[in-house]
């Protein structure tokens, strides 16, 4: 890799960096299981000072157990925010339409994203955020199904030890969560990449994301009743002292 120095790259050298550091990790025997969207809603880009959507690489080592614990030791000064999750059904190497998205899908989620970054609070721009893999740090993911259908306005609460943190809707990503899907396609396509069948897609946050801190039990709801995605949770553990 060529070295550059901090801010004088352009957005697609920042993106060479990225795939250099998932090289690495690929390196240490980790294994891409996919991509995230981000800055996919309003809140997330008001919150970060980030306004064009993103995307990182996602590896099998960011996988937090659902319900499990979350050990915050292996993270710098983590956040969490709600998000969607998808799994493709097929392998996806060209764009696709919004009418053919369900089709190349396997099921949805409701999810978690554990962001984490390498400058000090959170403070970057566009370029710095992609070369750091858009803060991809963990992802904990909930119970599968095939409830697409109303997606495009589900509740979102996220809450620690039972109280709401974040409160929105699935429509605050791009609309439509499957909108991040499509999103996701064409940018693969755009640097001739395949999306194996299995892959997750993680849509954005829906909201802002909450820093997270050792002993709480973090959950996300997703809609309710029979058309909700419903619930993913896992408790943050720290032995740091
Ligand atoms: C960058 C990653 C953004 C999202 O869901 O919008 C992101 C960050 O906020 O640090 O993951
Ligand atoms: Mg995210």
């Amino acid at each position: 890799v060529e070295q550059f120095a901090p801010g004088t790259f352009t957005l697609e050298q920042a993106y060479e960096i990225q795939r250099a550091s998932i090289a690495r990790r690929e390196a240490r025997g980790e294994r891409i299981v996919g991509v995230k969207l981000g800055f996919t809603s309003r809140a997330k880009m008001v919150q970060m000072g980030v306004d064009s959507l993103i995307w990182g690489l996602l590896t099998d080592a960011m996988i937090e157990e659902e319900g499990g614990d979350v050990d915050l030791r292996k993270y710098v000064h983590p956040r969490v925010e709600p998000e969607v999750c998808f799994v493709t059904r097929r392998a996806i190497s060209g764009p696709l339409t919004s009418l053919e998205a369900v089709n190349y899908l396997e099921a949805v989620a409701p999810a978690m994203e554990l962001i984490d970054s390498r400058f000090a609070n959170f403070k970057f721009d566009l370029v710095n955020v992609v070369a750091d893999n858009c803060s991809s740090a963990g992802l904990v993911v909930g119970p599968w199904s095939r409830r697409f259908d109303g997606l495009a306005n589900l509740g979102v609460r996220m809450q620690f030890d039972g109280r709401d943190v974040q409160v929105g809707s699935t429509g605050a990503i791009l609309g439509h969560p499957l909108r991040a899907f499509v999103q996701a396609t064409r940018l693969m396509h755009g640097v001739g990449m395949t999306l194996p069948a299995g892959s997750l897609i993680m849509a954005g946050g829906a909201t802002a994301a909450e820093a997270l801190r050792p002993g709480l039990h973090v959950s996300c709801q997703v809609g309710s009743g029979a058309g909700g995605l419903g619930r993913v949770a896992f408790n943050t553990v720290d032995n740091r002292g």
